[in-house]
């Protein structure tokens, strides 16, 4: 695996601490864990109020595209309502990253995202959870634009100024049309053809009410015990979504699966996950092994343990992934962080667009002469920046954040390893 500085600093704060605990048994094996984590696929812990629609997501992303391979989606059913702050945490120990299910994106179901984000470690690097408006279909009234609406309550809830701070996103998601899709036999796929050759008027007219639509005495060219059955699969909404695309042109079944995932906002969903977990694994991995290992040195504390934990605290202080996720939500949502122009820039040297030097850069298949030209005028400009009268302490320290990662760069795309770990 590729890993970065911090992954690296972190195997390497795995071998002292089992240099020191090597006659317990006990931690030895979660060490083990840990280190065997970096060679896993994500694991990611659903998580979400009872009937929130974890089940149904869980699955929806377990059947679409590469995900076996590279997500083990873990279904928490079971979390009784009320659970304490400590027992969510221990429902999420073993994941890597987390997916909230909200109904609503505010009130007693943000305690869930609260509790999650408890412990030190979490906050100094909150980079591991998205936030799931899930059954988003209810949220915007269960039209077949429904979807588009329920996008829009999660765009301003993102900006959402406690919300910002406990997850690093906000995507809505009907999941019980998504999982769908793929489902469909051919006799249901042939039922929802049927039901788009309908005139629009008349289908709707039918689609008011569950009782209406499935009622024997209905005017449909779809028996009812089918038309039960495509209600048990895809909801009213469901049902709406896949007839508009059918009349729309996606007339054949793998077309229509693939339009329900993108309409119903699991495509959106995949490429969240992809963008902030997957494209940096091993980070995600290091932080959910640093969370571990910080428990394991206050838990068990003994000769040597305290020198230990504040390795630990300088490795997650100093860890410039963590700095530059933060920057990366702190950028889109306050977008007065850098003048324009500016702002575009720090989103793509910190990663944003991508992790490698050329994203970084905004350079395709740049030559070493092209490189070094434009990290000469980056560094410029942005220590101009870290250092301008005219921003805010704030301001400037992000610049700083921005400063440290074009350096990074410019030496190669591996910071020193610092003193402290050699
Ligand atoms: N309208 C709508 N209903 C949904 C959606 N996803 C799930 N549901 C329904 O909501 C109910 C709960 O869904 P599950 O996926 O079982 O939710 P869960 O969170 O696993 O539920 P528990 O395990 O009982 O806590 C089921 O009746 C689903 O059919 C959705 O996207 N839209
Ligand atoms: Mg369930």
């Amino acid at each position: 695996m590729n890993t970065t500085a911090t992954a690296e600093l972190t195997l390497v704060l795995l071998d002292r601490a089992a240099a020191l605990y090597h006659d317990n048994p006990r931690a030895m094996d979660m060490l083990r864990r840990q280190r065997a984590r970096f060679d896993e696929p994500l694991r990611l812990a659903v998580i979400g109020s009872p009937r929130s629609g974890k089940s149904t997501v869980a699955s929806a992303l377990s059947a679409s595209g590469r995900s076996l391979r590279d997500i083990a989606a873990m279904d928490t059913d079971g979390v009784a309502p009320d659970a304490t702050s400590s027992e969510i945490r221990k429902r999420c120990a073993d994941a890597d990253a987390v997916l909230c299910l909200l109904r609503r994106p505010r009130g007693a179901e943000l305690n869930l995202l609260r509790a999650v984000n408890e412990h030190p470690v979490a906050q100094a690097a909150p980079i591991n959870a998205v936030a799931v408006l899930s059954r988003a279909d209810e949220l915007g009234g269960g039209r077949a634009d429904a979807v588009i609406s329920a996008r829009q309550i999660a765009r301003r809830a993102r900006r959402e100024p406690e919300l910002r701070t406990l997850c690093q996103d906000v995507v809505a998601v009907a999941g019980q049309a998504a999982s769908a899709g793929r489902a469909l036999d051919a006799t249901e796929f042939g039922a929802l053809r049927a039901l788009a050759s309908v005139p629009t008027e008349q289908l709707e007219a039918q689609l008011l009410s569950v009782q209406r639509f499935v009622s024997t005495q209905a005017p449909l060219p779809v028996d009812a015990g089918t038309r039960e059955r495509l209600l048990d699969r895809l909801g009213v909404f469901g049902v709406r979504l896949a007839v508009t695309l059918i009349r729309q042109g996606s007339d054949t079944q793998p077309t229509l699966a693939a339009q329900l995932a993108q309409r119903s906002g699991l495509a959106e969903l995949r490429e969240t996950i992809e963008r902030l977990f997957l494209a940096r694994i091993d980070v995600v991995k290091a932080r959910a092994a640093l969370l571990a290992l910080d428990v394991l040195l206050r838990m068990e504390p003994r000769r040597g343990s305290a020198a230990l934990l504040t390795e630990l605290d300088r490795v997650v202080a100093g860890a410039q992934e963590f700095h530059e996720l933060r920057l990366a939500s702190a950028l889109s949502a306050d977008p007065a962080l850098f003048p324009d122009g500016l702002r575009e820039e720090a989103m793509r040297l910190i990663g944003g667009n991508g992790v490698g030097p050329a994203e970084r850069l905004g350079l395709r298949e740049p030559s070493g002469a092209q490189v070094k030209a434009a990290l000469r005028d980056i560094l410029r400009r942005w220590r101009l920046v870290a250092h301008s009268p005219e921003l805010g302490a704030t301001s400037r320290r992000a610049a700083l954040v921005v400063l440290r990662s074009v350096e990074t760069i410019a030496t190669g795309g591996a910071p020193a390893t610092p003193a402290y770990v050699r």
